[in-house]
């Protein structure tokens, strides 16, 4: 299939070719990433190269070697590949996910390593027209040279350069994570570091929040309480991954979160109380959230990632996107224009990247272009940069949508 076959007719119940119209469109679109962590970006291809190099045997359980060309991920080139993007081939379960984070610092163990992830995320990211960008990433030390704050230097650096070099322009952020299931220790050292980057001249700009992440399923949200608040004291903006998880048997027949199905009810009431810029996930909240705030937090949600880790595919033989159907929050989400911001989480793990997770979302709920690009167009509101970034960028994107959408209504295609 080629480019301009482009026909547009954008609702689920067209045929593979127009449907891939409507990917090749969604490449195009500037887009807003906010919720991608750094090492789950890493190319699989990338994994290998440095596993061999290092000498280090990856569980052949989790990774397995692609045929696919790394630097082009999942570009649509005929209706045959309508399929690779459809079908969960690898599953991920919450635990498989987890299981690969602990394998990947014994690839990425350097200075050097640390560099390449980081310069291919940016470039995968840029390759599918993310003009704004929020990495998140845990520091960590890799090696007697590396300790976390050369760490994050790397990561800034990289992003230094890539903004200077690169021809097309993604503005690049950095959230600095805290793993909840490493040691309040870990989480202050963290705190420390990314208030003294953002005190310094430097790197003021560029480290604009915290995350807490990592396993859902343990650490406490209560003891890592203190750490966020400082942080929120010295200006730094707050996104928290919450209600990841359900306590029931989250496989069994899921369609609203209520008090009993909350992960640790009290653990995500008092992440609400705590008024934290945005939410990760946010999949098991109680139903009276949704509709009790005087201001709506936006939710950064990962359609593929909430998929595989919640095994929603299992039930339809691995299809993505009735999968995403059976999500506990999306439909009503977008059916009460809740504040969202799409994500790809980990696209090295769950093999997706932004245009991907914006045609799922466009098929799984019927939606319309022009009312994806006004979701995504949106999504720059939540961003944690400075305002005047994020005018200016707000600016941009609503010219290159308006041009994007105009260009796709002049073909006779588009429905508002
Ligand atoms: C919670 C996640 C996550 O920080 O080493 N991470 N935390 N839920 C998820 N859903 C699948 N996916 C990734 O990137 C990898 C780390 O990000 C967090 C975990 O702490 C993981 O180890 P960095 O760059």
């Amino acid at each position: 299939m080629k480019e301009n076959d482009f026909k547009g007719n954008y609702h689920n119940n067209i045929g593979p070719r127009a449907s891939s119209s409507l990917y090749f469109f969604l490449q195009k679109i500037p887009k807003v990433e906010l919720h991608a962590h750094l090492n789950g970006c890493i190319r699989p291809g990338t994994l290998f190269a440095l596993a061999e190099e290092k000498c280090v045997t990856l569980s052949s359980h989790h990774f397995q070697p692609t045929k696919k060309n790394d630097n082009d991920q999942t570009l649509i080139q005929g209706d045959d590949d309508e399929d690779a993007l459809l079908y969960n081939v690898q599953p991920r379960s919450l635990q498989d996910c987890f299981d690969m984070f602990a394998e990947i610092p014994r690839c990425v163990n350097d200075v050097d390593s640390l560099r390449r992830i980081t310069l291919e995320a940016l470039h995968d990211f840029a390759a599918h027209n993310v003009v704004y960008l929020e990495l998140r990433t845990t520091p960590k030390v890799l090696n007697a040279e590396c300790d976390k704050r050369t760490y994050l230097e790397t990561v800034l650096g990289v992003m230094n350069e890539f903004e200077q070099s690169y021809t097309r322009s993604m503005t690049c952020r950095l959230i600095v994570a805290i793993d909840r299931s490493l040691s309040e220790e870990e989480a202050c050292e963290n705190v420390d570091l990314a208030i003294a980057f953002r005190k310094s001249t430097l790197s003021a700009d560029r480290i604009v929040g915290m995350d807490l992440g990592g396993n859902p399923t343990r650490g406490d949200f209560h003891c890592f309480r203190p750490h966020l608040e400082r942080a929120r004291q010295a200006g730094l903006r707050i996104t928290l991954h919450c209600g990841e998880v359900a306590d029931c048997d989250m496989t069994s027949n899921i369609t609203h979160a209520d008090e009993t199905s909350c992960s640790t009810y009290s653990e995500v009431q008092a992440m609400l109380d705590f008024h934290p810029d945005r939410l990760g996930h946010a999949l098991f909240v109680p139903n009276t959230f949704w509709s009790s705030q005087e201001r709506r937090i936006p939710v950064e949600t990962c359609p593929t990632s909430n998929v595989m880790t919640l095994e929603l595919a299992q039930h339809v033989r691995g299809h993505l996107m009735e999968g995403l159907q059976q999500h506990p929050q999306l439909r009503e989400w977008l059916d009460t224009q809740y504040p969202l911001a799409i994500g790809t989480d980990d696209p090295g793990v769950f093999d997706t990247n932004p245009t991907k997770e914006l045609w799922l979302l466009c098929r799984a709920f019927d939606l319309n272009v022009s009312i994806i690009c006004r979701l995504v167009e949106q999504s720059m509101e939540y961003a944690f940069c400075d305002e005047a970034t994020k005018r200016r960028l707000q600016e941009d994107i609503h010219e290159e949508m308006l041009l994007l959408l105009q260009s796709n209504q002049g073909k006779g295609s588009c429905e508002d």
